[in-house]
């Protein structure tokens, strides 16, 4: 162990940690734009390149900064010394130099790290004056706006999308202030590997990336009598939403969102938890119907679509693999234009579909061509984030934390606890083992959780006995874990029969769409508890026992897996 002082107060920490981290164990947050480290994704940017982090040390002639240096036994450091203070005030100052000053309109304003910082520190004016760098805004993409003027070259969304996703797309070229952050050959992101998972955005400290802004869309389809507007919420929202409105991380807001949703004015508002459970009917039934008839496993969850835009890109050879089965909120869309316009009597072509998803790759996933419910309307006409919808409650000035809580509409909002947990990571296996297992034995399971799916290790692997087999089972979220995996199935080293794979680390609680969480672990875990707690509460939880569901099988779709069903739910993939 090492001890040392900070602002006068001794403290005595482990041999390794830096001056930034042990004084965040006195509670002293030195301020840093670039340094992020999760423990649990093993991810670490740490190059101390904003120099913000800058503290006084008893001895030493320069300022260090405190993220990249070790404590060393019987330091005297300052975190507040005037020196250090003004240090990071020019540092910030000369950030804020070549940096577009449109605060007031930036998208980003409210969560910006750059102008939250330049405000704490009492940044007044901006003593240097050069000239501001001028790159082209990437609009390329219908999921995220890539502003290269507003980077502040911390690099994280590199070490984000090279390091954790393993999808390479960022870069810098050249050296010091004259680092750029560029994608290969300065191609637009749409002509990248890109796979809109969005993390790089999630943790982007200013408005370099943002998310494609949807939200007038939205308005005008609800300012448009001629258009049945509805709306659906996928599991992960309502856990987080929250957040936007000053509430605890892991505060459940299902009702209040509910409620928010009708005062916006949608003609329905549905749950993608029930889609979650008719996904769950059908990938479950995939999954017994290849185990019976010798299909190729392992069966992998097709419901991410950075995840499958990840597969068809890197893994052009294992196409045969993933599940069919369309993700949830896009089955939702096809029933909503199919099966409930016919109930309405409504032409499909005037009802607009709108998702709200802590997702970013969603909006992309909507205007994939395969996913059209016919050449006139696509299954999903508008993805809104749990950012934006959190923007259109604020501009219809609704106080959101003064709701009363509102039930989902009928049949397309009933669902159970196995739909809920598609929110984090393991979720989606522990639903399907839940249904395939009494599928397979034909009796009841009295043990619905399975702890060793849950948590937020990479990579979760069990065996799980069933009828009398044991069914190898592994859990992944990160595309850099889905690749280690992928490569040991390509090369024949892997036995499993099927596994879930989630772009975001914490699956869609750890949305690109999601709150802000500025690197916080902790909240991921709130959000992820609270989604167990919502699982544990609900009367039903397992997929088929959804009363909705089987009498939507029996008056309209058939059987699962069945031919309709196909037409309806089930997808192809390109490479
Ligand atoms: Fe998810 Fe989904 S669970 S991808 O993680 O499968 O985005 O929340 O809506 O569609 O249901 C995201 C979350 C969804 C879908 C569902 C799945
Ligand atoms: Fe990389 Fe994901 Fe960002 Fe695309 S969205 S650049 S894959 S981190």
């Amino acid at each position: 162990d090492i001890h040392l002082t900070i602002n006068d107060i001794p403290l005595t920490v482990p041999e390794g940690t830096t001056i930034l981290e042990a004084a965040r164990t006195i509670n002293i947050d030195i301020p840093t734009l670039c340094h992020m480290k999760l423990h649990e994704m093993h991810y670490n940017n740490n190059i101390a390149s904003c120099r913000v982090c800058v503290v006084e040390i008893e001895g030493r002639r320069n300022l260090a900064s405190s993220c990249s240096t070790p404590v060393m036994e019987g330091m005297v450091v300052k975190t507040d010394s005037l020196r250090a203070i003004q240090a990071r005030r020019a540092m910030v100052e000369l950030l804020l130099s070549d940096h577009p000053k449109s605060c007031l309109t930036c998208a980003k304003n409210m969560d910006c790290d750059l102008r939250k910082l330049a405000a704490e520190l009492g940044v007044r004016a901006i003593s240097y004056e050069g000239v501001e760098s001028e790159f082209e805004i990437d609009q390329s993409s219908s999921s995220i706006v890539r502003d290269p003027n507003k980077c502040i070259r911390c690099r994280r969304c590199e070490t984000m999308c090279n390091e954790v996703q393993t999808v390479g797309v960022y870069s810098a070229m050249g050296r010091g202030f004259e680092t750029v952050i560029k994608t290969a050959f300065d191609l637009p992101l749409s002509q990248t590997a890109c796979t809109f998972c969005g993390q790089c955005l999630a943790v982007c400290p200013t408005g370099a990336l943002t998310e494609v802004d949807q939200v007038d869309k939205v308005w005008k389809a609800l300012n448009d009598p001629n258009q049945f507007v509805v709306v659906q919420t996928a599991p992960a929202v309502r856990v987080a939403l929250g957040e936007e409105f000053g509430m605890e991380p892991g505060s459940i807001v299902t009702g209040k969102m509910v409620a928010s949703l009708r005062r916006l004015g949608f003609n329905r508002v549905f749950d993608t938890d029930f889609a979650a459970d008719l996904t769950i009917m059908e990938e479950a039934s995939e999954l017994v119907h290849r185990i019976q008839h010798g299909g190729r496993l392992p069966l992998l969850t097709s419901c991410c679509p950075a995840w499958v835009k990840f597969f068809e890109h890197q893994f052009p050879d294992l196409l045969d693999i993933p599940s069919t089965c369309k993700s949830p909120h896009q089955m939702m869309g096809s029933l909503i234009k199919s099966y409930y316009a016919k109930t309405l009597g409504i032409d499909p072509k005037s009802i607009t579909v709108v998702s709200v998803m802590p997702c970013v790759a969603k909006k992309y996933e909507a205007a994939r061509p395969e996913l059209a419910q016919s050449a006139e309307t696509a299954d999903v006409d508008i993805v809104i984030t749990t950012r934006e919808l959190a923007r259109m409650v604020r501009e219809a000035s609704i106080h959101f934390d003064h709701l009363k809580d509102e039930e989902f509409d009928h049949p397309l909002g009933e669902s159970t606890g196995a739909a809920i947990i598609f929110g984090t990571t393991g979720g989606v296996l522990e639903a399907a083992l839940r249904t395939a297992y009494e599928m397979l034995t034909g009796e009841a399971l009295e043990k619905v959780e399975f702890e060793a799916l849950r948590g937020m290790n990479g990579i979760k692997e069990a065996v799980i006995p069933i009828a009398g087999k044991d069914y190898r089972i592994a859990v992944i979220h990160g595309l850099g874990n889905a690749r280690t995996v992928l490569e040991k199935i390509r090369a024949g080293e892997s036995d499993y029969d099927v596994i879930e794979i989630m772009a975001c680390p914490g699956g869609c609680i750890g949305g690109g769409g999601q709150p802000y969480h500025h690197g916080n672990m902790e909240i991921l875990k709130s959000r992820a508890a609270a989604i167990y707690r919502e699982d544990r509460a609900k009367p039903l939880r397992k997929s088929h026992e959804n009363l909705a569901i089987v009498a939507l099988y029996k008056d309209y779709l058939g059987e699962p897996y069945g031919e309709r069903a196909h037409k309806l739910l089930h997808t192809s993939y390109t490479a």
